[in-house]
């Protein structure tokens, strides 16, 4: 591609646009309806990422929740793989959010790294340990995060990174296609299906995935306070979301469309087996154990 028309494309309101006519991708959708940038393996130069994040002084707050087993199992591969893949040349701040600040295991982080620990409360039900991360966020942004980092990515702990996951990723407001979903028809999306509860979706965009989520610190600090509001009303009424969390960030994500959206390859379940359109596999679900895991 000449840079005249690099130029060009540029100045223009809709990057995506450009992205939309003259990706290398042409085998699956790389712009949404709305003109967003879908991000895919081959649409993209990692190195002008780099160069741009760096010159504009980009910097990532990382947020996990490690919580009962979930650290002992999960946290320290999760942080390790981290060090070795993201957003490399990039300030990163971890934020662990864990009951057992003394368990963090010590890693050693490169330099421009660091790792901040934030213990919280142990909720009984698995469901409300998922949930809740929304307000452990939000507050975390409040206090903290919002005066040391650009844009903030909030994680599954039961993960691992496997390749590259650069500045690409990051936006005003960002949300993850469901490696199980991004293929299939809109009618067998798990959207919650009770007109009760307020994250009631009738039809959507998307099936986004709760495991990775991220954007600019006032806009994550906006979708966790909608999000956790949304969680509470649906206490007070007595219902909860089929898919806790992840049905109230589709509900929000409907009703805000992200201004960028990750393929698969920024999350990919290898029991899925080979798919020809996952040209790299970025991060990776970490093995289940749910006989170990999900006793209560
Ligand atoms: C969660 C379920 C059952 C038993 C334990 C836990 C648990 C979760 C825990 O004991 N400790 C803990 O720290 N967590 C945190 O919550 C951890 O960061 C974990 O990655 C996250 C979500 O739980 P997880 O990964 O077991 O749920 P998934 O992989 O089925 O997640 C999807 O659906 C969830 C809602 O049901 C969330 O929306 C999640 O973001 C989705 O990826
Ligand atoms: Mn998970």
């Amino acid at each position: 591609i000449n840079s005249p028309l690099r130029k060009y494309c540029k100045t223009m309101t809709c990057k995506s646009f450009f992205l939309f006519f003259f990706s290398s991708r042409q085998d699956v959708q790389t712009c949404t309806t709305w003109k967003a940038p879908i991000i895919w393996q081959g649409m993209f130069k990692p190195d002008d990422y780099d160069q741009e994040h760096k010159s504009q002084g980009s910097s990532v707050a990382l947020t996990v929740f490690a919580i009962g087993r979930y650290l002992d199992v999960y946290l320290k591969d999760f942080l390790d793989s981290s060090e070795q893949h993201f957003m490399l040349g990039l300030p990163v701040t971890y934020y662990v959010f864990t009951d057992t600040p003394e368990k963090v295991p010590n890693i050693k982080l490169d330099p421009q790294r660091s790792l901040k620990i934030i213990q919280v409360e142990r909720h009984k039900r698995w469901q409300d340990i998922s949930m809740m991360r929304m307000k452990s966020i939000s507050d975390q942004i409040e206090s903290d995060i919002r005066h040391h980092s650009t844009h903030v990515f909030c994680f599954d702990v039961d993960q691992l990174f496997t390749g590259r996951f650069g500045p690409e990723a990051l936006g005003e407001s960002v949300a993850l296609l469901h490696a199980h979903f991004y293929r299939l028809p809109k009618w067998l999306f798990t959207y919650d299906q009770n007109p009760k509860s307020s994250a009631y979706l009738a039809t959507g965009d998307f099936y986004y995935h709760a495991a990775v989520f991220g954007g600019s610190w006032r806009n994550v600090k906006a979708l966790a306070d909608a999000c956790h509001k949304s969680i509470m009303e649906d206490k007070q009424n007595n219902v909860e979301a089929i898919w806790h969390d992840e049905s109230h960030l589709n509900k929000y994500f409907w009703l805000h469309k992200p201004s960028r959206v990750l393929s698969p390859e920024f999350c990919w379940d290898a029991s899925i087996g080979k798919r020809s359109d996952i040209q790299v596999r970025r991060l990776m679900w970490a093995p289940k154990y749910y006989n170990k895991l999900r006793i209560a």
